[in-house]
């Protein structure tokens, strides 16, 4: 493949400082040389310029809103640029609200997108049930064309991902506006209750033919480092005990390769600050490695 790889150092979507490191923390866990190692051809266009005069803004139910903006416009136009040039993006984040650059980015390019996202949290929030006013919380309402409109017009005005077209995969802690907003569109979530009952085998299996049913023209996945358990991830900024397994978060990313569906991918919440030894860069990378094709070589 032909892969872009491209690092947004952003933490304008939630309140712990230090996931603005993450892409420099990916990097340096080896995210080029793994892809290189795999024969793909890799462009890394390094990290996008965070504007420092966002910081700080007041506004209590949709944090950091103006660099939220700034910062999804740009990335929305680099995601947009990868995928017009055949390639295959990357990001490295960044806190979860860089979802809305990518997906936007993304969006004018696939007519029917599928999205993979792996997360301990729904990230459905809009800014009336939002409980604690962090866009991170809210990237996936947007994209499907809910909450605040600076954020739903971002590259056009229209919902960039259809309800039926989502996948969650590890969700445990999910808010009760978001419960709501998952049985009103019916939107195709597997909890931990669900990978524990069905195994994570079952639940990739049934993800991937739903995506297909669906005839989508591509997939992007958006992998929250803390889907998986803080056992294995501890450095991000909302940890949440009981979640994907190492092993099963291995088994994810190698069906997902074998299923050839993922057109792009998005690595986030890799919070240094918080981690051991940058344990949470390297499984991020062991983890790209497998999605990647590593078990092939
Ligand atoms: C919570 C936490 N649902 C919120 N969300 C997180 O603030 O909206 N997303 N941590 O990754
Ligand atoms: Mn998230
Ligand atoms: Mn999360
Ligand atoms: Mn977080």
């Amino acid at each position: 493949l032909n892969i872009a790889v491209i690092g947004v150092p952003s933490d304008f979507g939630q309140n712990r400082r230090g996931v603005d490191m993450g892409p420099s923390a990916l990097r340096y866990a080896g995210a080029i040389e793994r892809l290189e190692n795999l024969g793909h051809h890799v462009e890394d266009l390094g990290d996008l310029h965070i504007d420092k005069k966002f910081h700080n803004q007041i506004h209590p139910t949709l944090k950091n809103v103006d660099g939220v903006v700034d910062i999804s416009k740009r990335l929305a136009g680099e995601v947009n640029a990868i995928v017009k040039k055949g390639m295959f993006p990357v990001v490295l984040g960044g806190d979860h609200s860089i979802a809305i650059g990518t997906l936007a980015g993304l969006a004018e390019n696939y007519e029917n997108l599928g999205v993979i996202w792996y997360d301990a949290h729904a990230d459905m929030n809009t800014e009336e049930t939002s409980p604690s006013g962090n866009i991170h919380g809210m990237p996936l309402a947007v994209a499907m064309g809910y909450g605040a409109k600076v954020l739903t017009a971002i590259q056009g005005d229209f919902p960039k991902v259809k309800p039926e077209n989502v996948v969650l995969i590890g969700a445990r802690s999910i808010d009760e506006g978001e419960k709501q907003f998952i049985r009103e569109h019916g939107i195709q979530v597997y909890t931990m209750h669900d990978v524990d009952r069905l195994g994570m085998t079952a639940v990739m299996q049934e993800a991937i033919i739903h995506l297909e049913g669906q005839h989508v023209d591509g997939v992007h996945l958006s992998l929250d480092l803390d889907g998986i358990d803080p056992l294995y991830t501890p450095g991000v900024g909302t940890p949440v005990p009981g979640g994907l397994s190492y092993r099963e978060s291995h088994l994810a990313m190698e069906m997902l390769q074998d299923s050839n569906l993922i057109t792009s991918l998005e690595l986030v919440e890799v919070n240094p600050i918080l981690d051991e030894r940058n344990r949470t860069a390297e499984v991020a990378v062991t983890l790209l490695g497998s999605l990647m094709g590593e078990q092939l070589v």
